[in-house]
């Protein structure tokens, strides 16, 4: 099934972008990738899209990237278009970018030497860890602790959860606290490579639908002086800044799946007989199918409006950053939550076959529930969002 592209006509995308998402159309569906194991399959895709070069998008030009800078459009192109054909394959992608956009942000040219060029190729995978079991949406609750040593080496203790790429990356952007009495005041960032002494990252998490997670656990883990991401105590902004990148393309996910949805409920309504005449023949559903596409263009302009104003307005001054965070948690909202009403109107319209496993809409609603909740849970872009009107 081809991804729709009227949409790239919108004034928000510039020839560049119309480029790419035609060249990623006629690429995504003839890749055939055994997704039944999730975590074989996540780095069979990071090689896939390192290799045809749709990883370059996650990292600048200096640094091996396809584009002079990160380029919030783009994303969200390649993240639409790749979960309308692979949910599996959007992960892959999204997690390069949000496992090196720290280091795009902040790192020193040594560590971006050493991590960006390999994320680009596929040849190194990316996480991030800021996550815990007690310190969720509430970032500054985390426990987890970084001391330093005379001879400046990191010693880290505690424990992160729910880390995408948990147990296959090959490093991550480790969150942790270097002044436990000063609140978001008190987090700095440090680059973990898997194989550092004191990490253990077995315990897989399994969820409802293909996503590599894993706990890992920091026991005296010990890393070098140069590890250290970004400020001392800059952590919190810093992961901030990171998911602020990659919440507008959370959004360009979630609205290739109700894309996906809305086209797989527009087939099966045309060839589905019932009571004489066509499922797609009863005003019930055309009033069902207008909603859903209303529902898809809503998310998809907010979306593209967030994207847009990153790239075109920019975020150099505090009120540019706050309009932007604002613009991004609306999109990250809207979009995830009207694709979980699309999908599941689109499963209804499926009848019993919505639920049979092996359907595409069966499979769409399990992939769409967690994007309500990663990256900032709905509630939490509510926040932003709240905050951001209030201050006018
Ligand atoms: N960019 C830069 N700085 C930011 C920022 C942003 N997007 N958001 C907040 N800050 C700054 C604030 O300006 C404030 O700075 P000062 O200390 O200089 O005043 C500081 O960070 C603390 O901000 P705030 O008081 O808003 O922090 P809260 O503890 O209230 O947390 C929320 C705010 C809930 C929005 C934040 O913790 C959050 O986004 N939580 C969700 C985390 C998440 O997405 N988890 C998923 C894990 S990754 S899959």
């Amino acid at each position: 099934m081809q991804a729709p592209t009227g949409h790239l006509a919108l004034p928000f995308f510039d020839a560049g972008h119309r480029d790419l998402a035609a060249r990623l159309s006629g690429w995504a569906p003839q890749q055939d990738v055994d997704e039944s194991d999730d975590r074989r399959a996540c780095r069979h895709w990071v090689r896939l899209l390192g290799d045809h070069g749709w990883l370059r998008y996650c990292v600048p030009a200096a640094f091996g990237g396809a584009l002079e800078k990160l380029d919030s459009r783009a994303l969200v192109i390649l993240r639409e278009t790749l979960a309308f054909h692979s949910p599996l394959a959007d992960f892959a992608f999204a997690m390069q970018g949000l496992g090196s956009g720290a280091i795009t942000l902040a790192g020193t040219p040594a560590q971006q030497a050493a991590y960006l060029g390999a994320v680009a190729r596929g040849d190194k995978i990316a996480a991030f860890a800021l996550s815990e079991p007690d310190a969720g949406s509430d970032v500054a609750a985390m426990s987890t602790t970084a001391r330093f040593e005379a001879d400046g080496t990191v010693v880290l203790d505690g424990t992160k959860t729910w880390i995408s790429n948990g147990g296959i990356a090959d490093y991550y952007c480790v969150f942790a606290k270097t002044d436990t009495a000063a609140g978001t005041r008190g987090i700095t960032a440090f680059i973990v490579d898997a194989d550092s002494p004191g990490l253990d990252s077995s315990e897989q998490i399994a969820v409802m639908a293909p996503h590599p997670l894993a706990t890992l656990q920091f026991r005296a883990c010990r890393i070098p002086a140069g590890a250290q991401l970004g400020a001392l105590h800059g952590g919190f902004k810093l992961a901030m800044q990171t998911l602020d990148i990659f919440r507008a393309s959370v959004a360009g996910a979630a609205l290739g799946m109700a894309r996906r949805a809305l086209r797989e409920a527009i087939a099966y309504a045309q060839r589905r007989p019932m009571f004489g005449q066509r499922l797609a023949d009863f005003q019930l559903t055309q009033a069902r199918l207008g909603e859903m596409a209303a529902l898809v263009d809503a998310a998809a302009l907010l979306t593209y409006r967030a994207a847009w104003l990153r790239d075109c307005v920019g975020t150099g001054t505090p009120a540019q950053a706050q309009a932007y965070s604002a613009q991004a948690a609306m999109a990250k909202m809207t979009a995830t939550e009207n694709a979980q009403r699309v999908i599941d109107m689109a499963l209804q319209m499926h009848g019993g076959l919505g639920v049979k496993v092996g359907t595409k809409v069966e499979s769409l609603y399990r992939d769409i529930r967690s994007l309500r909740i990663y990256e900032g849970a709905t509630e939490v872009q509510q926040l932003i969002i709240g905050k951001s009107v209030l201050k006018g």
